[in-house]
């Protein structure tokens, strides 16, 4: 039998393997030749030429385009600062074998950026799990999806800049981090811009900016959901996709980031329990990696019947035969990798698991507790959850609650319920007690979702203009941690101001 996928998907296109063969043939014979001799721009003048663009919020009131303005004009920039990227990885934290917990991954694999997983000869698919253990009195800094929204990266950069955090694209104080959500482009028409933009915060910080891996940092995703037509316009035959992808291959599906024995799985989706990362917490490097290997969900829900328990009793036989073990041969093939894809409960009153058609699957407050308590090491707890990825253009529950959170919302406030499913910011934030302020307490076993940059279809759709990003203030002990919401306006009917 078949093994059943969690949810039916296209298998990869041929125009585009064609496509992806393509770009790696030019990848290997134009290495070293013309990428390395582009400059990269100072912050201020990337700053400068993206402040010209466009918003997208204005583009997508307009009819489709055949011609996109781009702060990027030659993809070569691009493909610098990629290749860049590839020598940070293969040189950087991930290279010497200590930091692998379980075995580092083949240098003629994983680490060889002209092969790849999506071509043929194809390379094992190799998703990964990292540890970001920092000092106590750390700041990291979190954000959610970009979605090729550029003027609200900018505006966070700018917002850190001024408070000292940054100089320029580098982090000017010391014990600070920052940690990206996953889902930096499709469904904005600047996701270059955006990936180009981490590039440049990754190789000027290359042990302390991290990016996770979202559900769209996918080969399979970018010809559906606008990258690749993106890219097209920008740069016609010049783009490579390919390198784009290999990149992706880079990115943790999951980052624990923690200080001392407590973490907090930080991905762009959900509960992943195929995978524990008990081992990994553990081992002694500060940042560590592993391969995710065999996904042994089934193997999960036969240890923890528990689990199964907390979902609704018609849906636990559809569970039972879905959760199961495999080896994962891309990011939804045969299964929706969890960290990348699933989603949370809203109200504390809904089932403990569930599944949702075309999203995965769905972690109520008693399932993410098992899932969390099982995730422990000898020593090491994780705590809770930051994440992204539920995002919708409509408005809905979810989005009511992100948006009158300020752009971050705790999952399961004690004084909300379904009945209030979908009152007002004003009744959620009185009746409901709903955290809105800059400071939020981090309540253990909890899960917080970051909103989507606003420069975007799903700002358009919930009328809100404001970008969000989190500061957590690490401590000896979890209960001294704090975590701060900086919010502010995103002019995004209009271009951002030029400044200097
Ligand atoms: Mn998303």
């Amino acid at each position: 039998m078949r093994p059943r996928r969690s949810h039916p998907r296209k298998p990869i296109g041929l125009a585009l393997l064609l496509l992806l063969a393509f770009g790696l043939a030019q990848t290997a014979s134009a290495d070293g030749i013309t990428y390395r001799s582009v400059k990269y721009p100072e912050f201020a003048q990337w700053r400068a030429a993206c402040a010209k663009l466009p918003s997208n919020r204005m583009l997508l009131g307009q009819a489709a385009t055949t011609k996109l303005e781009t702060a990027l004009p030659a993809f070569d920039e691009v493909a610098t600062a990629l290749r860049a990227a590839f020598e940070s990885f293969k040189t950087g934290s991930m290279n010497p074998a200590a930091n692998w917990v379980g075995g580092k991954p083949k240098a003629a694999e994983f680490f060889n950026t002209n092969r790849a997983y999506f071509l043929k000869p194809p390379i094992p698919f190799q998703p990964f799990a990292q540890k970001l253990q920092v000092p106590a009195g750390s700041e990291v800094i979190f954000h959610g999806d970009f979605h090729g929204d550029i003027h609200s990266f900018i505006a966070t950069l700018d917002s850190l800049n001024q408070a000292g955090t940054l100089d320029g694209f580098r982090l000017a104080k010391p014990n600070c981090y920052m940690v990206f959500l996953g889902d930096y482009t499709d469904r904005g028409f600047y996701g270059i811009e955006v990936l180009y933009t981490l590039l440049r915060l990754k190789l000027a910080n290359p042990d302390r900016v991290f990016m996770a891996r979202g559900n769209h940092e996918d080969v399979q995703m970018i010809p559906t959901y606008g990258f690749l037509a993106e890219c097209q316009k920008k740069y016609a035959n010049l783009f490579n996709p390919a390198l784009i992808g290999r990149l992706y291959d880079f990115f943790p599906v999951v980052i624990y980031v923690g200080s001392g024995t407590d973490f907090l799985q930080c991905n762009h989706g959900g509960m992943e329990p195929g995978y524990l990362p008990g081992a990994l917490l553990d081992a002694k490097p500060a940042v560590a990696y592993q391969l995710l290997g065999q996904v042994t969900g089934g193997a999960f829900l036969a240890g923890h019947p528990e689990l199964l328990k907390t979902a609704d009793v018609s849906r636990r036989d559809f569970l039972k035969t879905t959760i199961r073990d495999y080896t994962p041969l891309a990011p939804m093939s045969p299964m929706i990798n969890g960290f990348m894809w699933n989603d949370f409960t809203v109200f504390a009153s809904e089932p403990g698991l569930g599944y949702m058609d075309g999203r995965g699957f769905v972690y109520g407050k008693a399932g993410t507790r098992i899932v969390l308590d099982a995730s422990a090491g000898a020593t090491a707890r994780v705590r809770g959850v930051f994440r992204a990825h539920q995002h919708s253009s409509a408005v809905n529950p979810m989005m009511r609650r992100l948006v009158a959170g300020n752009g971050l919302f705790r999952h399961w406030h004690e004084h909300d319920s379904l009945a209030k499913a979908n009152v007002t910011a004003a009744t959620l934030r009185s009746e409901c007690k709903l955290e809105y302020s800059a400071e939020r307490p981090l309540k253990d076993g909890s899960v917080w979702t970051f909103n989507v940059a606003p420069d975007s279809y799903y700002g358009r759709g919930n009328s809100y203009k404001f970008d969000t990003y989190g500061v957590l203030t690490t401590g000896e002990a979890f209960a001294d941690w704090k975590l701060r919401v900086v919010h502010q306006v995103v002019p995004v009917l209009k271009t951002l101001p030029a400044g200097q």
